[in-house]
């Protein structure tokens, strides 16, 4: 007899459209003392409230500045570019993502590993961590097109087996994080209630849903809902600072039309007791750029001199 792992967050197919209550904790620990040089009391009670805390200019002008050669580089390596984990935007052939750059760029791995990002990371999930998934998001100008509404669980989940919200993203600003080029919304709080999304997941649903995602996307009146309860915030940063978000928190942005790329970095770490199995929707896993599987390594954080 399989020991099936109980779905505690079912979603879509025949689940009842609703906002369920999270069942899971949001920092898993009281932060040890080793990790107040990174991150303070009053800043993890914050993020424990609202499912997201933004960090200001964690990383130099010249971190930064190395951050972005590689952002350009990558975006114009021509075999990476025929490659799955490249994404472009619907109507134009502009780069809009490329997953899995922990794998692809030895500088990307190393700031994985960061210890100002792992540690905190470690601390807040209260276990050894990987990388479930990592991305460059570049939001270019005139042409990069919105993240519609979403809970990141809910896919992980549904789509690539996360049985529980034991998973947190950071999000590394390449560029400004302005009102106006996309930046990253979020409703503060969101993240304790489950959003049950409607709809089956078409088969190989990455296809399409990165470009533009129409399912695990919740209902009008659960985010006319959410928003009433919770509000909306803009994480406007400088590049260099660091948005670290709860897997479930309610997030997404606008689409940019200004000149300003708003490019970030992203990594998702899920606590090692919380390795995926097989996904809830009952279909094939996703590829490995999307969600780690076959190679599940703890990650050992290192510090920089
Ligand atoms: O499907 C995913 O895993 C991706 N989709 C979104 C909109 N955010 C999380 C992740 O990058
Ligand atoms: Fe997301």
């Amino acid at each position: 007899m399989t020991s099936e792992v109980v779905d505690k967050y079912p979603s879509r197919g025949n689940a009842s459209v609703r906002l369920i209550p999270r069942v899971d904790p949001v920092v898993y620990a009281p932060p040890p003392v080793s990790l107040l040089q990174y991150i303070t009391a009053e800043q993890v009670a914050q993020y424990e409230r609202d499912g997201f805390l933004v960090l200001p200019e964690v990383f130099s002008a010249e971190e930064v500045a190395s951050f972005q050669e590689e952002l350009d580089l990558l975006r114009n390596d021509a075999t990476l570019r025929s490659s799955d984990g490249v994404i472009t935007e619907p109507g134009s052939g502009d780069v809009r993502s490329v997953f899995s750059v922990h794998t692809i760029s030895p500088l990307f791995q190393r700031l994985a590993a960061d210890a100002r990002l792992a540690e905190v990371a470690r601390g807040l999930l209260d276990d050894e961590v990987y990388i479930h998934q990592s991305r460059l998001n570049y939001k270019p100008g005139f042409r990069g097109k919105e993240f519609y509404w979403h809970s990141d669980f809910e896919t992980w989940h549904v789509e690539d087996g996360m049985p529980s919200m034991r998973a947190l993203s950071m999000s590394i600003t390449l560029t400004e994080n302005n009102p106006y080029n996309g930046a990253l919304m979020l409703m503060p709080g969101s993240h304790k209630s489950y959003a049950v999304c409607s709809g089956e997941t078409p088969d190989e649903h990455y296809k399409a849903s990165l470009k533009k995602q129409d399912y695990g996307v919740p209902e009008d009146e659960l985010l006319t809902e959410l928003q009433a309860r919770h509000g909306l915030v803009g994480a406007i940063a400088k590049p260099g600072s660091v948005i670290i978000f709860d897997c479930n928190v309610m997030h997404g942005s606008n689409s940019n039309i200004t000149p300003d790329p708003r490019s970030n970095v992203f990594f998702v770490y899920n606590a090692i007791s919380n390795r995926v199995v097989e996904p809830f929707c009952h279909k094939p896993a996703r590829p490995e750029f999307l969600g780690s599987r076959k190679h599940i390594e703890r990650l050992v954080p290192e510090t920089v001199e």
